[in-house]
């Protein structure tokens, strides 16, 4: 008796133990193996890097085990940051859908990934749904937000002028409404600066892909508005953005905050004040540019949101007075601490304000086709094309006056030829080399790159090389910007796919209070993590301090692991405009 339960006790436990060392096997290799954790369109390019293979052979496989493809792993040209050569297998050549895994002897299973039409669409749509989750003033109800419902969080509708932003007409203590809007990442701040660069970069989406984005359905409140959902939930900021211009001089204010970061508590018990502060330029400009913008698009609805488009131009040219008047009032976060209360939230201070200069001026005459703002501002001072980021707008402004070309025919303006010709020299530029290095991606290039958010590089190096596809019909732009998306789901140097909730491996613990508050496992999804930093300014100790390689999945580690309005935007950019032109990347 007894020793037949001893048998049976052993042989549940050899089991256990077999059952999990194999899925501990499959775990790791499938995180020495680095693709697309998602897939591949069936004619498009399909690579995976393998960092510690040797030279041999590799299987593609159903997920039944049967090879369909097999091929010989690559040594890369170039090392990697590390100084290590990769192994590459490319089965491109590969075009059926299915699912599979490859297998590559001696290391063993991939994560598994699709062939298929369409394979990023939910991932596209997620990274859009990811704003829904953001919104501040509304609770998320079951039906739009699932398990990840909550309650309301920061009503805003008793918000404090703080000291720095006293003016005759709105003193110091005065209160204001300023409702809805977009919490800024893993804090409940709003900041205008970065609400520019993000909500301009929706609606961009939609400026350049309309048809297809009027497909995009998000089961969000206002869905079956007859308003596409993008620019439903895009409104949902510019109705907040709105709020933060002084209607008595044009200016707006930097932004909307707490006087020091929340602990890490669900929105709706973060209670503490809520103050606006000093109005800057840099805010004014990237408010105008944004409104500019909104009133040309939402033009287009004019019986579904009357008077929006108009009221949105208004707000535009009033901010640009202000920034004309004022085109130097800084944000200096050592002068903000010595206000009472002192304010110790996100900065966002760009002591160089000449590219929200150049970009409020491009939107404003893109919009009213006045060449006046174009006068006042030479908005192509040089041939430089610097890759956006919430403090660096310029080629927001160039990127809408290339998608608005037709539009400015006849103002006379003779700039289109030299932008064209400049963004397609930058977009070369940044392709230049790649096949020859270890990753193949655009973004794994240049270790400048791996600073705070450098993942928001990756995707908004992508949209530059669809807007030179645009301009240029040559697909090899496309394939690269293809290849950074590769890189954010997964063919990266940590194997991880950045986007919470979609990939193998993904972040768990992204410093997202919400996501660490709720007592909900999986973290709120379509969330792009900041990325690879070797800076550690969060004091969290990475793995590695290569630069592509030094990421923690660790909730602590803002450098790192936080999410943002401003990264996941050209996320959502990349994916979508991806999947409405999938047909055009092919071998
Ligand atoms: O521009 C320099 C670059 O020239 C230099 O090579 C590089 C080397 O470290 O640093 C670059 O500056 C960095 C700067 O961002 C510009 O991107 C700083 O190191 C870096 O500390 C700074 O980080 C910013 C961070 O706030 C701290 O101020 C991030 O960009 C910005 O995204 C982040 O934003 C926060 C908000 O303040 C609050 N809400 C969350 C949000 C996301 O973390
Ligand atoms: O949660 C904050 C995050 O949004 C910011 O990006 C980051 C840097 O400004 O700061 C985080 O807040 C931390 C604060 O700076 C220091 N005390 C701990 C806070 C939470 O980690």
């Amino acid at each position: 008796m007894f020793k037949k339960a001893f048998i049976i006790f052993t042989l549940v436990f050899s089991l256990l133990y077999i059952s999990s060392s194999a899925k501990d096997f499959a775990d790791s290799a499938g995180q020495k193996i680095r693709l697309n954790q998602i897939g591949f369109y069936p004619g498009a390019p399909k690579i995976a890097i393998v960092p510690a293979a040797k030279r041999g052979s590799f299987f593609l496989q159903t997920t039944e085990r049967k090879t369909v493809f097999k091929g010989i792993l690559k040594k890369s040209m170039k090392p990697d940051f590390a100084g290590n050569y990769t192994w590459i297998a490319d089965f491109s050549a590969y075009h059926k859908s299915g699912k599979y895994i490859l297998n590559i002897p001696g290391i063993g299973n991939s994560y598994p990934f699709s062939i298929s039409r369409s394979v990023h669409r939910k991932i596209a749509d997620a990274s859009v749904k990811a704003y829904y989750f953001m919104r501040a003033s509304i609770p998320l109800e079951k039906k739009y937000a699932d398990k990840w419902q909550r309650a309301e969080g920061h009503p805003d509708d008793k918000v404090l002028v703080h000291a720095s932003a006293a003016s005759a007409a709105r003193p110091e203590g005065t209160v204001i409404s300023s409702p809805r809007g977009w919490y800024d990442a893993g804090d409940y701040n709003k900041y205008i600066v970065n609400s520019g660069i993000s909500t301009y970069t929706l609606l961009s989406l939609y400026e350049d892909f309309p048809a297809y984005m009027k497909t995009v359905k998000l089961n969000i409140p206002e869905s079956g508005n007859q308003l596409p959902d993008l620019l439903n939930e895009a409104l949902w900021n510019v109705r907040w953005m709105l709020t933060m211009q002084d209607p008595n001089d044009g200016g707006v204010y930097h932004k909307l905050t707490n006087a020091a970061f929340d602990g890490m508590v669900m929105p709706g018990k973060a209670t503490t004040p809520r103050y606006v502060v000093q109005k800057t330029t840099a805010a004014t400009l990237d408010f105008a540019a944004v409104m500019a913008q909104a009133s040309r698009i939402y033009k287009q609805f004019p019986k579904k949101l009357p008077g929006l488009a108009d009221s949105c131009l208004d707000a535009a040219k009033r901010a640009w007075k202000w920034a004309s008047i004022n085109p130097r009032i800084i944000y200096n976060k050592d002068v903000i601490k010595q206000y009472s209360p002192a304010i110790t939230t996100g900065d966002y201070g760009d002591k160089d304000v000449s590219d929200e200069f150049i970009w409020a001026a491009c939107e404003l005459f893109v919009t009213t086709r006045n060449k006046m703002y174009i006068k006042v501002v030479n908005i192509i001072p040089d041939d430089q094309m610097p890759l956006p980021s919430w403090n660096q707008v310029r080629l927001l402004g160039y990127y809408s006056i290339l998608r608005n070309g037709d539009h400015l025919l006849n103002t006379g303006f003779k700039g289109i030829p030299k932008l064209k010709q400049n963004l397609l020299a930058f977009a070369d530029d940044q392709v230049k080399g790649i096949d020859s290095t270890a990753y193949k991606t655009v973004i794994q290039k240049s270790k400048a790159n791996f600073i705070w958010g450098s993942n928001s590089a990756a995707a908004n190096e992508g949209i530059a090389l669809i807007q030179a596809y645009r301009l240029s019909n040559n697909k090899k732009y496309l394939k690269y910007a293809l290849a950074n998306l590769d890189y954010i789901l997964g063919r990266n140097g940590t194997g991880y796919s950045y986007v919470t909730g979609y990939g193998s491996k993904t972040p768990m613990h992204p410093h997202h209070r919400p996501s660490i508050a709720d007592g909900i496992v999986d973290p709120v999804p379509g969330l792009l993590a900041g990325g690879p930093n070797p800076g550690m300014q969060d004091h969290v100790r990475v793995p590695s301090t290569v630069p592509d390689e030094a990421y923690i999945d660790n909730d602590q580690a803002y450098a790192v692991n936080e999410i943002a309005i401003n990264w996941n935007a050209p996320l959502t950019y990349l994916a979508n405009a991806l999947e409405a032109l999938q047909l055009d990347i092919s071998n």
